[in-house]
């Protein structure tokens, strides 16, 4: 593969970055600035991540950016702002410079196969990390590092089957869909009705997308509020958009947690601290501190050592009980 990169090249290439996603990018680490891609001693990543939506955004870029510090890799870091042509442009960005490895956070599932066949025309292994992507290309990436979705999805659906185990009433739910189009918003989404799907009590009857944001959640709840009367549970795919819920619930006067009880996902400390305040029922746990396993990955990549096509991630379920308890030991 060849990796001379003019200096003009990697140099335009890096504003092109910049100025195409109008967004963060920035080069850290050993070696940082607009030098050429890899081939030296240190491994530069190129790392587009998805936007700085929710509390686990940000604490799952804090996790990449340190641990590609620790490792000594040099991290060229892009936020796409959410926007799709932003990651795509970031990764062709990447291929100029001719960095060692990509590495991405795809915002939605599809659309990628023709920049993820340019990497592998340049010979730059791509690994994919927190969300998967619909692909009909064979060897386009090496790994994909990230949470079983849908298993959070069912998560979610078995506590409400417990909750509701002794009552054979109707129950009305409203649903805060993630961004649509993305791994987690359609996994979650099905996960949470393979399992109610099992007991015709359970009844979406409302669901739309709150973009993962607190924003968007206290939007969309307060538009379900005005259109119904009898929401017995809301379902929010991660927990910013449930806090934005909160927000709108107790606008409506209504108490949540009681009234309206809460299924959310993700456990950023601040829906613990909902939960130990009564106002979300249960958090499925999704980490978001894939840093650590994803820069071995990145060096197993770079080495040509064989790494595993899927590498999960393990997480549990936490309740109101152990929210009190629980919340000294959140890392995010
Ligand atoms: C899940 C991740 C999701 C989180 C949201 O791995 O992609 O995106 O659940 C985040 O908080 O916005």
């Amino acid at each position: 593969m060849n990796k001379t990169v003019s200096m003009a090249a990697a140099a335009l290439a890096l504003v092109t970055t910049m100025t195409a996603c109008g967004s963060g990018s920035e080069s850290e680490g050993a070696g940082g600035g607009a030098e050429g891609g890899g081939g030296g001693d240190t491994i530069v990543l190129g790392f587009s991540q998805v936007g700085a939506e929710s509390g686990w955004r940000t604490a799952n870029t804090k996790s990449i950016k340190q641990s590609a510090e620790d490792a000594g890799f040099e991290l060229r870091f892009s936020d796409a702002q959410q926007q799709q042509e932003n990651q795509i442009q970031a990764i062709r960005s990447f291929i100029q410079q001719g960095v060692d490895v990509i590495a991405f956070s795809p915002v939605v599932e599809s659309g990628w196969d023709t920049v993820l066949v340019e990497a592998r025309a340049a010979d730059i292994p791509v690994v994919l990390t927190d969300r998967a992507v619909e692909t009909d290309e064979d060897d386009v990436y090496e790994t994909f590092l990230g949470s079983d979705f849908v298993e959070e999805g069912r998560k979610a659906g078995r506590w409400l089957v417990d909750e509701y185990a002794d009552s054979d009433e109707e129950v009305r739910i409203v649903e805060l869909q993630g961004t649509t189009g993305s791994a987690p918003a359609n996994d979650r989404r099905d996960g949470f009705a393979e399992i109610i799907g099992e007991d015709d009590k359970f009844e979406v009857i409302a669901s739309q997308d709150g973009d993962f944001t607190r924003s968007g959640g206290q939007e969309v709840m307060q538009a379900f509020l005005s259109s119904h009367d009898d929401i017995d549970v809301l379902y929010a795919h991660n927990d910013d958009m449930a806090l934005g819920a909160i927000e709108s619930i107790e606008a409506a006067g209504l108490e949540p947690g009681e009234d309206i009880k809460i299924i959310s996902v993700d456990g950023i400390k601040d829906a613990f601290q909902a939960m130990a305040d009564g106002k979300i029922n249960v958090v499925v746990e999704c980490n978001p501190l894939l840093g650590p396993q994803l820069m071995d990955l990145v060096e197993k990549v770079h080495a040509g050592e064989e790494v595993p096509e899927r590498v999960k991630v393990e997480e549990g379920v936490f309740t109101q009980d152990q929210a009190e308890e629980e919340l000294p030991n959140r890392k995010y």
